[in-house]
């Protein structure tokens, strides 16, 4: 029996999820499926112990469903773990810009390529807390630092850890992306008051040498153990529309899912080419194996938040819209990423409107 069955019997999800995937949902039983805040972290603990261990090939044999199929049951399990129709909103700054001696082939801040980007030094910290307020009050949640580093140093974390406690207390939640750390850091960036700390797999292990020649798969993994360990939650995904085939994309899948645990938040970037860059003309990823990828996340890691990261500037919003159907619960909010544009805030508004979504409460989005 492969796990796409396994996924919607009884014995292996508990009591309160037996139910045949072919009615999961969105039938007439829909309203009874929804998990009210309290119950879902309830279901969650019930669940944790018997959730099934994901090969690439049983991943395949996901994106190999028919497409209606997969989207209900991706529906089906987002509405067991999640409120549905919520949408975490995390706003994103990049506080140190460029010349990064990494040679990420999709970077636009590698010092390698001559992507034209300015590079700017570490921002200072009234200026971080300025922009950190103004996504407060355009309705972000979480406010996510990155800085285009290969490793911070001692001092460098003695900054970034000032703007986390500062952010913090502004009521937001606090996510950094800085690259790999040593031993000791993640304690003291989580005693600062850091939630999440976002290091991305970024894509399989097979594939990874292709992309990246500067750092091993072994490091992010330590740097996550690190972060693990010192108990943040953990935010961590890849990137899609390299030029990868269909099996690289689930041995990312199934490289995030062997995290032990899985990441309480994992975004899905979809390639933005930017210019200068080794993967500037990467071939476009069809968007319906773009929201298939979502769909399978969300299967395979049901309790995670899934974010549909990057991309969504070139994204139709019908992708969009089918992406939050697969399952995707959160988004970056506000015109920039960290060095290219991401939608306005006033076309998400309309989006979200069409489609009847709501930002998620914050009790909600902190602990999956
Ligand atoms: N330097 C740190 C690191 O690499 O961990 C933190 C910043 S780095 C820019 C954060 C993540 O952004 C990368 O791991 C990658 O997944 C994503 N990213 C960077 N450039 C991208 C692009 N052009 N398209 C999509 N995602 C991108
Ligand atoms: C993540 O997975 N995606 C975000 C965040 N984590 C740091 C970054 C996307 C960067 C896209 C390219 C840019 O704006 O430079
Ligand atoms: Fe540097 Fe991070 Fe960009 Fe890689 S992804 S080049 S490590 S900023």
């Amino acid at each position: 029996m492969t796990q796409i069955i396994e996924l919607s019997a009884p014995s292996s999800r508990g009591s309160t999820t037996g139910r045949s995937s072919n009615n999961a949902g969105l039938g007439p039983e829909a309203g009874t499926r929804q998990a009210k805040p309290g119950e879902a972290k309830a279901q969650r603990e019930k669940i944790g112990q018997s959730e099934p261990s994901w090969t690439i090939q049983s991943i395949l044999e996901l994106y190999e469903l028919p497409f209606l199929d997969l989207l209900l049951q991706a529906q089906a399990q987002h509405r067991l773990h999640h409120q549905p129709n919520t949408v975490q909103l995390s706003s994103l700054l990049s506080i140190k810009t460029g010349a990064c001696p990494e040679d990420c082939a999709y970077c636009p801040q590698s010092s390698r390529y001559d992507t034209g980007l300015k590079s700017e030094a570490l921002m200072p910290l009234d200026e971080v807390l300025e922009a950190a307020r103004k996504a407060k009050e355009n309705g972000a949640q979480r406010f996510c630092m990155g800085a285009a580093w290969r490793s911070p140093t001692a001092r460098q974390v003695d900054a970034v850890a000032a703007m986390v406690a500062a952010v913090k207390a502004l009521g937001l939640e606090t996510c950094v992306t800085l690259g790999m750390l040593k031993d000791g850091q993640a304690e003291q960036l989580r005693d600062a008051g850091l939630d999440y700390y976002n290091h991305n797999l970024d894509t399989s292990p097979e594939f990874y040498g292709n992309i990246i020649s500067t750092r091993h798969y072994q490091d992010r993994l330590d740097t996550l153990e690190r972060v693990r360990g010192a108990g943040l939650h953990v935010c961590c995904g890849g990137i899609v529309g390299m030029g990868e085939s269909r099996e690289i994309r689930a041995g990312l899948i199934a490289a995030l899912a062997g995290l032990d645990p899985y990441p309480e938040s994992v975004p899905v970037n979809q390639l933005v080419k930017a210019p200068g860059t080794p993967l500037a003309d990467a071939p476009d990823l069809d968007p319906i194996e773009f929201v298939r990828t979502i769909a399978v996340t969300r299967i395979v890691m049901p309790r995670a938040v899934v974010r549909l990261s990057a991309g969504r500037e070139s994204m139709h919003d019908s992708t969009q819209a089918l992406c939050f159907m697969a399952g995707a619960n959160s988004i970056f909010h506000g015109e920039r990423l960290l060095t290219t544009p991401n939608p306005q805030a006033q076309a998400d508004a309309r989006l979200f409107e069409r489609l009847g979504l709501v930002p998620m409460p914050e009790a909600e989005s902190c602990t999956p």
